[in-house]
């Protein structure tokens, strides 16, 4: 079963073959805004209202991007039921703000993922890679946007510090000011495929999206003059349908992005450092203070920067953390190990009375 209202949304055979599976009978809807426990969903029939009965039926609470298996309500009035949460093709995930120890999708079935920062202030490229790590690692194809181009006070510098950066990445540069930046931008968009807009408060994100739908679909907001950073004028994740038929998911401006645990999501973003790293003289090798560290070498010789291979590792701990905090076994070898350590150190003649 396929339908053309919903094609346009991104509905696909292998979509109805899930739904057919997990709930025949019930139709489908894509989420395009959550809001605590109100939902709006694009049906065949077009937007509605939605809620969510029972969070433990539909396994999982579905957030923006989502695919959801619902039926309409008893009375045309009322809001349509979610039934279940179909699989994620991906999610893009972080560490829930605050202390508590849970996940957050950001979007879910995202294509590509813009990751959006502003030129008006010198580029944040640690916090470049910790965005490039997320994206990766969600499953989707992560792309930088650099915005406000006409406020850099050394562009090409700046462009050529990302570019050192983003490994096989699409870097786009962009200003309001620029129109054909912003038709290659648009060129680049396929119908019925999701973007979604990840990066600070005041990046540019909705005015992006406004842009690109040539109408103002989003609420757009001026950053405070001192030190650039936004007021956080979106507040919900919303997915809009433009013109030429793409799909653009804004999303409100991050102050912290806390990666989860990294697996090829590390990998892909430094690949330079994973083959230096492979001539590391210990399989196990840290980069901290090895000999025959191949990486520490590379940072000695000036082919690789320091604050990069900081920010590496900085990635791989907080990730090695969230790993030991989800998975009981990741944590008993964490402990294991520190014990025997523990015990060297407690042996070592140095130490010994
Ligand atoms: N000079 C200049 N200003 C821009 C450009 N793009 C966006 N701005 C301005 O930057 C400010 C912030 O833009 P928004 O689009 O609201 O930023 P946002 O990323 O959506 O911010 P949040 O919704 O808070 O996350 C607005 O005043 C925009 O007009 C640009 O290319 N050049
Ligand atoms: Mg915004
Ligand atoms: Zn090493």
């Amino acid at each position: 079963m396929t339908d053309v209202a919903l094609d346009a949304w991104g509905w696909d055979e292998g979509w109805a073959a899930h739904l057919e599976q997990l709930t025949p009978g019930a139709q489908p809807a894509r989420v395009t805004s959550q809001q605590r426990a109100r939902w709006v969903i694009q049906t065949a029939d077009g937007p509605q209202p939605a809620r969510l009965p029972s969070a433990s039926a539909a396994r999982l609470t579905p957030v923006t991007g989502d695919w959801v298996a619902c039926v309409p309500g008893p009375s045309p009035s009322d809001p349509w039921s979610i039934l279940r949460l179909l699989p994620r093709r991906s999610a893009v995930r972080r560490g829930a703000a605050g202390d508590t120890a849970s996940e957050q999708v950001l979007a879910a079935n995202v294509d590509r993922l813009w990751i959006v920062q502003a030129l008006d202030t010198p580029p944040n490229l640690r916090s470049l890679e910790r965005y490039l790590a997320v994206g990766w690692e969600s499953g989707t194809t992560p792309e930088i946007v650099l915005t406000k181009s006409d406020l850099a006070e050394a562009l090409d510098e700046a462009v050529a510090q990302v570019r050192g950066i983003s490994y096989g990445v699409a870097l786009w540069v962009t200003s309001v000011d620029d129109p054909a930046s912003l038709d290659l931008l648009r060129a680049s968009l396929v119908a019925g495929s999701t973007v979604a807009l990840l990066g600070p408060s005041g990046a540019g994100k909705s005015t992006l999206v406004n842009q690109l739908a040539q109408s103002d679909v989003a609420r757009t907001g001026a950053v405070r003059a001192g030190d650039k950073k936004g007021r956080h004028t979106t507040t919900g994740r919303e997915l809009v349908q433009i013109h030429n038929g793409a799909l653009l998911l804004d999303t409100p401006g991050m102050r912290e992005l806390r990666v989860l645990s990294l697996d090829e999501g590390l990998g892909l973003t430094f690949p330079d450092i994973e083959q230096w790293a492979a001539h590391c003289h210990f399989g196990d090798c840290s980069h901290t203070s090895e000999p025959g560290c191949a990486v520490l070498r590379a940072v000695s010789e000036n082919e690789l920067d320091e604050a990069r291979l900081l920010s590496y590792r900085k990635l791989q701990a907080e990730s090695a953390f969230e790993r030991r905090r989800v998975d009981p076994l990741a944590r008993a070898e964490y402990v294991a190990l520190h014990k025997t350590a523990m015990k060297t150190v407690k042996f070592h003649p140095k130490y010994r009375g």
